[in-house]
């Protein structure tokens, strides 16, 4: 591998804080816990989306022991595992294109759908 496992690690952690931080704000617009601001809502679903796009090179070989959630059946179940991640780029580009209709009822359930999608991949490959 190019890169040592702890800094694919660090990397790819680094990358999905970054998307809890914005999917959190996002979260608490579409519940009602902080006043829905269409332009900051907008900025970070386009920032969730590009940012959805970056973890998957740091899942390399070696890197699913240590100090790490990720479960070694991301290796064993690949296609599963790229599945999820091509659903979840696909899912946070439509929320981006939600978030730009500022409308609450086309942005709560692409939300949701965001959110499944995140739970999925979890469940099967997150310690
Ligand atoms: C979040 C977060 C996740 C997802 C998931 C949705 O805010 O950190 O991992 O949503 O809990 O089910």
């Amino acid at each position: 591998v190019a890169v040592k496992p702890e800094d694919a690690i660090d990397y790819r952690q680094g990358v999905f804080q970054a998307i809890k931080w914005h999917f959190g704000t996002m979260g608490a617009m579409v519940k009602g816990k902080m006043d829905y601001d269409a332009d900051d809502f907008t900025r970070r679903a386009e920032i969730v989306s590009q940012l959805s796009h970056l973890p998957w090179e740091g899942f390399v070989e070696g890197s699913y022991s240590g100090d790490t959630d990720a479960l070694p059946a991301i290796a064993d179940n690949w296609d599963k595992f790229e599945g999820g991640s091509n659903m979840l780029m696909e899912k946070t580009a439509a929320l981006a294109t939600a978030a730009k209709t500022g409308d609450m009822d086309q942005i709560r359930p692409a939300f949701g759908e965001v959110g499944k999608t995140c739970k999925g991949c979890h469940d099967n490959f997150k310690d």
